[in-house]
């Protein structure tokens, strides 16, 4: 495996009108969930790709693993839970260009698991171990499985990739900062946006961000500034990337998934630092243009063409 994942996949629930939810009456399913996002992206773009998780034994949860294993992904250590339902989430059109979600997602299946549903060998074996800050903000013993995977990962020399996706509805602030601290030092690259910054460190400065990310013991971070492209500090090297035009946003959920896959599949290419967050700036516009969270995920082809196109 190139690499490797675990967290909750849902099915997403969107409204065909704008407005409060309560007056919505018709609505288009799609799945969704930050790790197999990233990892569906990756597999898009030809990387050998798995994960992690547990489903409802159910039928939205028999959806979500054939259409993650549809895209590529493998599903082999995903289980179904006879004990609890998959969760759910629903996204809110405020206006045309705002949105708010609202998760069913309490006592799912996958806020069921276990330090025992990491396949040990299946992280040895990996290139990259790729979390996020929503998984041990599940459940208790979601935060112990997603420390063991990092234990396990730690001690094979397998590296981590941490993207904070901080979920403010889903922590306790004071708990969480320092559970997410805890995760930051334990990575080596780190991939936070603005406010998760602001969130973690007090501060919206993308260079001091950096800084305290490296302080805490990460090689490299990587912060996303929207539509201004993104920020890298490793050992060596830092600067600027300018973002890909957008002309209109039709969905900016996701946008930090695709940025993660574009960044994966430059650090699994041995790409330089440039070219790598480069590839992350690309693939998180390509997000935004499509509503959905993995429609809009390139394969090799329209990447290289939409980077060649614009890079002219
Ligand atoms: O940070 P992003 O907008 O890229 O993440 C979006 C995903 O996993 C979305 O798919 C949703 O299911 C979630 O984040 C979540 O749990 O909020
Ligand atoms: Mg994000």
């Amino acid at each position: 495996m190139d690499v490797v994942s675990l967290g909750e996949t849902m099915i997403l629930f969107s409204p065909e009108e704008t407005g409060q939810l309560r007056y919505n009456q018709n609505y288009s399913s799609r799945i969704a969930g930050a790790e197999t996002n990233t990892l569906i992206g990756l597999a898009k773009l030809g990387y050998q790709t798995g994960w992690m998780s547990r489903v409802g034994k159910d039928e939205l949860g028999k959806r979500i693993i054939a259409s993650v294993r549809g895209e590529g992904v493998d599903t082999s250590f995903v289980k179904e839970d006879e004990s609890a339902p998959t969760g759910l989430f629903l996204k809110e059109r405020t206006t045309v260009d705002s949105s708010k979600v609202f998760y069913y997602r309490k006592f799912s299946a996958a806020s069921k698991m276990t330090p025992a549903d990491v396949e040990e060998s299946y992280i040895a074996k990996a290139e990259i171990l790729y979390l996020t800050g929503i998984t041990p903000a599940l459940s208790d013993s979601c935060k112990e499985t997603v420390f063991h995977a990092i234990k396990v990962a730690r001690n094979n020399g397998v590296k981590i990739v941490f993207d904070p996706n901080i979920r403010k509805t889903l922590l306790d602030e004071k708990v969480g900062r320092d559970m997410l601290l805890e995760i930051v030092a334990k990575a080596d690259i780190i991939l936070p946006g603005i406010s998760e910054g602001d969130y973690l460190f007090q501060t919206k400065d993308c260079k001091q961000i950096a800084a305290e990310c490296k302080r805490l013991g990460a090689e490299m971070a990587i912060v996303k500034l929207g539509e201004e492209g993104a920020y890298y500090s490793t050992s060596k090297d830092s600067g600027y990337i300018e973002a890909y035009p957008v002309k209109t946003v039709l969905d900016p959920i996701g946008a930090g998934d695709g940025f993660a896959a574009g960044v994966l599949s430059g650090l699994l290419d041995a790409r330089s630092i440039q070219e790598t967050v480069k590839r992350g700036c690309a693939i998180g516009a390509l997000a935004t243009r499509v509503s959905g969270d993995i429609e809009g995920l390139p394969d090799r082809e329209a990447l290289d063409e939409y980077m060649n196109r614009i890079d002219k």
